[in-house]
């Protein structure tokens, strides 16, 4: 049964907060040029995405430019595909953002007692009328603008606050963003503000970006997505500042668990090569912590691998294939156990063996493994130790089927 939602989908910031990452400013290893926003653009077009969020051209003149080759290349196949700028609450980065030909505003300003006394320094009541007095124009000259308005660091903002500066703008923007800015959040405050919000402002929108310090992201993003909200920020990974947001494959994954119907529209076996494209230009493996990762569908332990063979689904509970992950791996290693050597051994070394002498074997392998090291692999110490048996080889004809990248 399907359950109500307003989901719209993500708006992906990969090019905006990805590029906040730390991991960025390892200059020399990790910048994106324009080739690479391209390849990602590429990338979250295939996937379906339809919102994408940008530096305002205020930012640098580089990303200005960047911005304008990119927005040619998205609108001349996906015309209504939105390319959102990230914006300060201010007239000259606004004029900037419309000059560069965006469909929609994504303004933002610190509204936490912390923004309040350290940052800015505005208080509530200032806050929300410098917010009016520069949305109230923007709407009047730009009726058809998408406009999003977030009060930066919402989770450390108490209600009252948040209410004082988006009453002030309720019958101006489309959007309302909840940001949260350092990662305090747990799923039962998100609820809690979700529902709050919902209430309060029926027919806005409401976007919820979430960052990861506490590791909640993703589980946050899904909870909101359950209690009502219409978008989550998103990037490639999770990349973002300090330890990121929620990653535009986990949150798919994840919905499509709780409801296939929440990615319609989204080309979901894109996920796994859009994970591998950002792997590819950083030269790095997907993160371990990525649920669309080869290494979910990565299998170690004798029990598992035993399992594994006979049937994926003993140690695989969901349908990564889907996602594009449309292979496995069996590791040897020291805690392989006899069913892999056996079928290691048979199926791609291709060693004639009964399943007594593979017994044999993989009790004498066990008894090396302390040699295994980082200059000597499994596959070398298990050579030395069927080198005694004398084993011969299979004729190539009569092998069966493989797993490969065992
Ligand atoms: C930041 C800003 C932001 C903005 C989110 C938003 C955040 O880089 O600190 O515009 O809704 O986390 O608050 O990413």
């Amino acid at each position: 049964m399907t359950k109500e939602h307003n989901f719209k989908g993500v708006i992906d910031t990969t090019l905006r907060d990805g590029q906040q990452s730390p991991l960025m400013f390892d200059t020399f290893t990790y910048r994106f040029g324009l080739d690479d926003k391209i390849k990602i653009v590429d990338g979250l077009l295939a996937l379906g995405v339809q919102n994408i969020e940008f530096f305002s051209p205020v930012v640098s003149e580089t990303e200005g430019k960047d911005f304008a080759v990119l927005r040619q290349r998205i609108k001349s196949n996906n015309p209504n595909v939105q390319l959102l700028a990230h914006c300060r609450t201010h007239p000259t980065d606004i004029e900037k953002a419309l000059n560069a030909g965006f469909d929609g505003l994504n303004l933002y300003m610190g509204v936490s007692q912390e923004a309040q006394h350290h940052s800015h320094g505005l208080a509530i009541s200032d806050i929300a009328q410098r917010v009016r007095d520069t949305i109230e124009p923007l709407r009047r000259a730009n009726p058809n603008l998408y406009i999003r308005f977030s009060g930066e660091d919402c989770f450390r903002t108490e209600l009252k606050d948040i209410y004082k500066v988006y009453d002030g703008v309720s019958d101006l923007v489309n959007t309302f963003g909840m940001p949260d800015t350092v990662g305090i959040a747990t799923p039962e405050l998100v609820r809690k503000r979700v529902n709050a919000l919902r209430k309060r402002y029926p027919d806005i929108a409401l976007e919820c970006h979430f960052h990861n310090d506490r590791g909640y992201s993703l589980m946050n993003a899904v909870t909101a997505v359950l209690c009502g909200a219409s978008y989550i920020d998103t990037s490639v990974w999770g990349l973002a500042e300090r330890s990121g947001i929620t990653s535009v494959t986990g949150l798919l994954f994840n919905l499509f668990q709780e409801d296939p119907t929440l990615c319609d529209g989204y080309n979901i076996e894109v996920c796994y090569p859009l994970n591998a494209l950002m792997a590819t230009m950083l030269g790095m493996q997907v993160p371990y912590t990525e649920p669309v990762s080869l290494t979910n569908r990565t299998h170690t332990a004798g029990v598992h691998t035993k399992a594994v063979l006979n049937s994926a689904g003993t140690y695989e509970a969901m349908d990564l294939a889907r996602f594009g992950v449309t292979t496995n791996q069996l590791l040897l290693g020291p805690l392989s156990g006899w069913n892999l050597i056996y079928y290691y051994l048979r199926e791609i070394k291709g060693y004639e063996l009964s399943k007594e002498e593979a017994q044999q074997i993989s009790s004498d392998f066990k008894n090396q493994a302390g040699r295994i090291d980082r200059s000597r692999s499994p596959e070398l110490v298990l050579m030395d130790v069927i080198a005694p048996y004398q084993l011969s080889k299979i004729p190539t004809q009569d092998m069966t089927g493989r797993i490969e990248n065992l």
